[in-house]
């Protein structure tokens, strides 16, 4: 089994950030040897952190599956295509941060005044629309490979400003709160390229991958897993998944995130009726 999660919204609350509600199945697959993979919008920078405080030492993607990283002496052998950086592989999808910036640069023209970047937020600015203290503010400043984007306008005008930057070759992902400008990557192609990986190390395993997330950034990996995990959201609408596996769970945030790993891990309650979109 490798579980793919989300962070902000699934694993960790909303509003707190906080991960306790799922301490004690973490703990689990950790004693056991369940690889459970974060694939977030965080920053590497953050992710080292959090890792330390989840003591999760499993692979992990960044900036909505811009690049993944994994332990240097996680696999027996190096996967193909990546770059040894400070002690992990990375395998990259998506061009740097200068280049999404710089194609949002272009934009001021038609949409000045109706977006902010997190360039522009600075580190005060990301703190207040997120609510994350001061340090872990500076941590998701610390983008690689993708610009965040606060958009103030109207929402039909969202719509025409998503569609310039794909027409120029961005892909735009809503998370939580913020449109995130990045490349080639996606949070599904991190999940298939990973899971071929752990197929390649344990060719002998049939591997059941089950993905977990809460927006809409999360639908390509939740598509391509076997089984996907749909955390309510205590603040938007689940969004819409094509699944024939699929749980979407009571709860919101970690609660949510425990109700429905252990739903498809068979260990709760089976409910009367699967909760569809
Ligand atoms: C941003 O990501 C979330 C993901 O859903 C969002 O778009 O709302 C990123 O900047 C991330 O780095 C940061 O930790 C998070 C905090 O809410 O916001
Ligand atoms: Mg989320
Ligand atoms: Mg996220």
């Amino acid at each position: 089994i490798l579980i793919f999660t989300d962070l902000d919204g699934s694993l960790l609350d909303h509003f707190s950030y906080s991960f306790s509600p799922a301490q004690p199945l973490l703990s689990l697959f950790n004693e056991i040897g369940v690889p459970v993979i974060p694939v977030t919008s965080k920053t590497r920078a953050e992710l080292a952190v959090l890792r330390c405080e989840l003591d999760n030492h499993d692979p992990f993607v960044v900036e909505n599956g811009a690049a993944v990283f994994i332990p240097e002496n996680y696999f027996s052998s190096p996967p193909a295509g990546c770059e040894v950086i400070d002690g992990f592989y990375r395998y990259q999808f998506s061009k740097p941060r200068e280049y999404w910036t710089d194609l949002l640069a272009q934009q001021e023209a038609e949409f000045g005044g109706e977006f902010e970047t997190f360039t522009h937020l600075g580190v005060e600015g990301i703190r207040a629309s997120t609510g994350l203290t001061e340090s872990a503010a500076q941590q998701a400043s610390k983008r690689e490979f993708s610009e965040p984007v606060l958009w103030l306008g109207l929402d039909e005008r969202k719509l025409r400003f998503i569609e310039t930057l794909r027409e120029a070759g961005a892909t735009v992902l809503q998370g939580g709160r913020f449109l995130h400008v990045t490349g080639a990557g996606n949070k599904g192609k991190a999940l298939q390229w990973l899971s071929e990986q752990y197929r390649a190390e344990y060719p002998d395993s049939a591997l059941l991958t089950i993905a977990a997330g809460d927006s809409d950034n999360d639908v390509d990996m939740l598509q391509v897993a076997d089984c996907a995990v749909v955390v309510r959201s205590p603040v938007h609408s689940p969004p819409e998944v094509p699944h024939q596996h699929l749980y979407l769970s009571r709860q919101t945030g970690p609660q949510g995130w425990v109700e429905g790993v252990n739903w498809f891990l068979g260990a709760a309650d089976r409910p009367e009726t699967i909760d569809s979109i």
